[in-house]
């Protein structure tokens, strides 16, 4: 086991990686920039390196300075967290070319996954089900391009193979709408991602966006823990996410888990991952695959009593998975509202020192955040603050906890999201379950309707 791990983020998840290395004994290096240097985590550590000014290409993406962090300090390994470079096969390749070990999936699995193409491509090779599509990247011949469409059916989604989280994408209803389209998400793609490859999909109208946890070792063990609902979405940025999914039938949970799993140790995966799906009329449609931890783990670590942080440290360092998928077993309900430092109602930023701060408490309640009374939110990173997580024995108290947690919690200085959240923990089609990932927008749109009037 590791004796020192550096951790390569900020934010909650530094705090909550720290948390996992802290309680296994391993010592901890923080890197942070100049904006982090009174973060709780950099006061928490064993040792922390400043590695550059506020700019997170400067710093939280500046791959030697993380590295030369790790020479310093005589780091194992290194976690990257999620986001920065979490996904960057380049960034894991030159950890493992360094001699760290890179705490995360093998370079070319990053690479298989981080290709949406070569992603679907091996996922429905490995039996997993994907959405009706192009058979790969999109050929150059426009005849060709308007056959596959025909075949689909409009609407098409033209989605960009370097793109994901909902980047690069463009809806197409008809004909003669298709090659412009293409030739545009082409020039976006080059651009954005320096790859010009575009895919297209038949357009899934008011699917459900469910995940599916796994975790695989080097010796190609692997199991899955279950599924989580993150539909509660606006512009791609998860507002809610809960686990296990609404109405779920857990025949369908373990069919979809087991052909997860399945695929995983086909294409040889190692450490924990998500499989992406849109769920419609009781179908799983494979979309894309993340191989970093991800913001809403924490309700899969409620149902199931798994530290996923944990286990990928211990599969990092070579052990063996000691859960067997007979093992694993869901108990009640979590669900998870991410605080986001911002405006509650036109979600821009809004960074700034937190003059008080009261978090909620109680039974089932968690709270993963970094910020505390005088902290300084900084302008420079994504919004997001903190995650407040309510465990029940039913999803019904699970969501009751999380009501009287929001109304307990307390953070002035700066905006937040938590009047959204307090609204929402209330709303009749949260409160039945199951909403499609149009559900937040639409009710936004029309309570801008209702303003407007
Ligand atoms: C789709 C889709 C409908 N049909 N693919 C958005 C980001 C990336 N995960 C893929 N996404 C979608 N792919 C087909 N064929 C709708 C979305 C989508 C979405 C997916 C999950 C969660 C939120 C979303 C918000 C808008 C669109």
């Amino acid at each position: 086991m590791f004796e020192k791990i550096l951790i390569a983020n900020r934010g909650e998840i530094a705090l909550r990686i720290q948390r996992a290395c802290r309680e296994l004994g391993i010592r901890t290096v923080v890197v942070h920039s100049e904006a982090d240097t009174e973060a709780k985590y950099v006061k928490l550590a064993d040792e922390s390196v400043c590695i550059g000014p506020p700019a997170a290409q400067a710093s939280y993406l500046n791959i030697p300075a993380i590295i030369s962090a790790a020479e310093v300090t005589d780091a194992e390994a290194i976690h990257p967290g999620y986001g920065f470079l979490a996904e960057n096969a380049d960034f894991a390749e030159k950890v493992e070319g360094s001699g760290f070990v890179f705490i995360g999936p093998r370079p070319e699995n990053i690479r298989l996954m981080g290709d949406k193409v070569s992603a679907k491509q091996a996922m429905e090779k490995a039996g997993v089900p994907t959405v009706l599509g192009s058979a790969g990247e999109l050929p150059a011949d426009p005849k060709d391009i308007v056959k596959i469409a025909r075949k689909l059916g409009y609407p098409v989604l033209v989605k960009s193979a370097g793109g994901g989280g909902g980047r690069g994408m463009r809806i197409v209803h008809t004909e003669a709408a298709l090659l412009n389209a293409v030739a545009v998400t082409r020039a976006e793609a080059q651009a954005a991602f320096g790859n010009p490859s575009v895919y297209l999909e038949r357009f899934l109208e008011n699917p459900r966006h469910i995940e599916i946890q796994v975790l695989a070792d080097s010796a190609k063990n692997a199991v899955h823990l279950g599924e989580r609902d993150c539909s509660i979405q606006r512009r791609h940025q998860k507002v809610i996410e809960e686990a296990p999914a609404p109405e779920l039938a857990a025949k369908l949970r373990d069919r979809i888990g087991e052909r997860c799993v399945e695929a995983c140790r086909k294409i040889g995966y190692r450490g924990a991952g998500t499989v992406e799906f849109l769920y419609e009329e009781g179908e799983f449609y494979f979309i894309e695959m993340n191989t970093r931890i991800q913001v809403e783990h924490p309700v899969t670590e409620m149902v199931t009593g798994v530290d996923i942080v944990q286990e990928q440290i211990r599969i990092a360092a070579g052990e063996k998975l000691r859960l067997r998928q007979k093992d694993v077993e869901l108990r009640g309900h979590a669900i998870e509202c991410r605080i986001n430092a911002e405006d509650p109602y036109r979600f821009t930023p809004s960074p700034g020192r937190i003059v008080s701060y009261h978090p909620p408490g109680g039974p089932g309640i968690r709270v993963d955040t970094h910020i505390y009374q005088g902290y300084r939110v900084p302008p420079d990173y994504d919004s997001l603050i903190g995650k407040v997580i309510a465990y029940g024995a039913t999803r019904e108290q699970a969501i009751n906890r999380m009501r009287v947690a929001l109304s307990e919690m307390v953070v002035e200085g700066i905006q937040t999201n938590l009047p959204l959240h307090r609204e929402l923990v209330n709303d009749t089609h949260f409160l039945r379950g199951g909403v499609s990932i149009h559900y937040l927008e639409q009710k936004l749109a029309q309570e801008q309707k209702k303003k407007a009037r």
